[in-house]
This record gives structure tokens, sequence and C-alpha cells, in this order.
């Protein structure tokens, strides 16, 4: 596994632009960063775009992964429907598949997305397990072009697949979405959340045992503290082995941050209302943290290249 070592925050700053275009061939990059704060990871994934909040998030838009069991807020109500927070194998999946909404800005709506990428930084890995696994979906893209371009047409569709956890739900939707600059975006889980039209049923289930199963997609990466890796979740799926909980204080613990997808369309209410119904509350927890910092003209493409 390749790393970017930056040893201060100085290297880290020098050599962004050639992390970013690793992240752009490759569709990741691990970075091993000067120490393992969570201000550390904050900075790290402010460079490649604006924080979107999750749930799980706190005031800062960071989330952790980690087993450690205190309930106090409403989704943890709900805790079997978050992945994250269990020791268990966690699939390769797209991350906020079931993210389809519309969020309040001053005179208009932006429509929230799955974040264009994820950021996870290792604080403490698991003493046995918890190694974490990419699939590159370009690879898969451009091989099921070839041997079986009528299931990819079948994902490619509208409506094949709709996923639905806790309160959010993303009707209608394909697990290859075309955005308006041209590239392919990944929308894929391969559990409980996951509904099926019924035309796309047989399709789906050939992706996941004829490509994202195979072995030669997959890659295996063992985190050790301090490291973070950066991923194009549009174009990548990442999962995760299971592990062993660990006594006190060897427990496994991850820091992750989403960044929202830099172009997400515009709506303007028809009668000129800037309305916040019951339906639309419940997309707050997944809004943009306002950032003055990042410069959005400056982004690189995201997702899956369709060749011409
Ligand atoms: O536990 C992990 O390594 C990753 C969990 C995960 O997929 C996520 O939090 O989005
Ligand atoms: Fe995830």
């Amino acid at each position: 596994m390749m790393v970017f070592c930056c040893r201060t925050r100085d290297q880290f700053v020098a050599g962004q632009a050639k992390i970013a275009g690793h992240v752009a061939a490759q569709g990741y990059a691990v970075i091993e960063a000067w120490d393992a704060e969570s201000e550390t990871l904050k900075e790290i994934a402010e460079s490649f775009g604006r924080v979107q909040w999750h749930v799980r998030a706190g005031a800062d838009g960071l989330v952790g992964i980690g087993t450690e069991t205190a309930v106090n807020r409403y989704w943890e109500a709900y805790r079997s429907e978050y992945m994250g927070v269990s020791n268990e194998e966690f699939l390769p999946h797209t991350d906020g598949s079931y993210l389809h909404g519309l969020v309040r800005r001053d005179g208009h709506y932006l429509q929230l997305q799955p974040p264009k990428m994820l950021v996870l930084q290792c604080w403490q890995n698991a003493v046995v397990g918890g190694a974490n696994i990419l699939i590159d979906a370009q690879r898969v893209y451009g091989d099921m072009a070839q041997q079986n371009r009528h299931d990819l047409d079948i994902l490619s569709t509208k409506g094949c697949v709709t996923y639905c956890r806790d309160d959010q739900i993303a009707l209608d939707r394909a697990v290859f979405e075309d955005l308006d600059d041209g590239s392919t975006m990944l929308r894929f889980r391969y559990d409980a959340t996951a509904f099926v039209a019924e035309w796309a049923v047989e399709a789906f289930h050939a992706l996941q045992t004829n490509y994202f199963a195979k072995p030669k997609y997959r890659q295996r990466l063992s985190l050790t503290k301090g490291q973070i890796l950066v991923i194009d979740n549009y174009r990548m799926l990442h999962g995760r082995e299971p592990f062993a909980k660990g006594e006190t204080g060897q427990e496994r613990h991850l820091r992750r941050v989403w960044l929202a997808y830099d172009r997400l369309p515009v709506f303007h209410n028809a009668v000129g209302q800037n309305l916040q119904t019951r339906a639309l509350q419940r997309f707050q927890a997944y809004d943009i943290v306002a950032t003055a910092k990042y410069d959005a003209t400056a982004a690189r493409r995201r997702g899956i290249r369709v060749a011409a």
C-alpha cells in the first residue's frame, strides 16, 4: 500500500495537490499524518471539500466509528440500523446510499446526495480483524460494459433501486447514475437497506456475485494509528472486515468525515415560499457545514468516467 507520509502540516500542504492527483487517478489515497487528533482529520478533509453532516456527527461534522454504547441521541434508539457502530462485517458499500433530499438555503433549496468523498482516520485499529476493503467500481464498470452490457443498462436505469435506512429513503435511484458533469455516480449497498425493482433483481445480484464479491476486485488495507484514508465515494466501494471488540483501552476506533458534492442541484419553490415542512426536517442532519476555506471552483471530478 502506497502511503503519503506527512510528518508536519507544512509537508501536507506542500503535497496536497499531488495527493489529490492520486485520488483522481486511483480513487483513494492513504496519508500518514503528523498526529492522530480530530483537528488533523478535519484540516486534511477540508482541503478536499465541504464537510457534510451525518446524523451521528458532532458539531464539527466528525463521526466516531466505534462500538461504545452511550445512548443519548434519538438515532441510538434505532442503533441496529447503523452498521458503523457494530463490530460485524460491513460489506463494501457507498456511504449515504439512502440520501436524497432537500435542504433550505436563503431563497432556494439544495438537493442532497450521497457525499462525494469520505475521509477515515484511524485512531486505534482492532487487535484482531477490522481491515478496510476497497473496490474500484471504475474497473468493474469497464469489465461489465464488455461482458454484460444488458445488466449494466438495467443498473443504470433510474428506478432500479431504492435504499432506506432509519428515517432516510432514496426512492427510485440507480446503481450507476449520470451526473451533470459527465461522470457517473455509484450508489450501492448489498444488505437490508436495498429494495430492488423486480426487473432489476437478477442484475443487482449478478453485480454483487460476479463482480463486487470477487477477490480480484478487492483491495485490503490495514490502517495504523494516525493514517487517513481519503476515498472517492462515487467511484469506490468501501467496507470493513469483522473485528474482535477488544479489552477496555484496546477498542477499534476510527473517525470519519463526509465531503459534499460540489454541484448539488438547486430547486426553487414554485410560488416562492421558503417552507420547512416535517418531511424536509429529517434532511437537516445531512446538511453541509458552511466553510470559507474551500474553493469549489478548483474541485476535481469524482465518480466513474465512462469512455465515449
Ligand atoms: O469501520 C470502518 O472501517 C468503516 C465503517 C464505514 O463504512 C463507515 O463508517 O462509513
Ligand atoms: Fe461506510
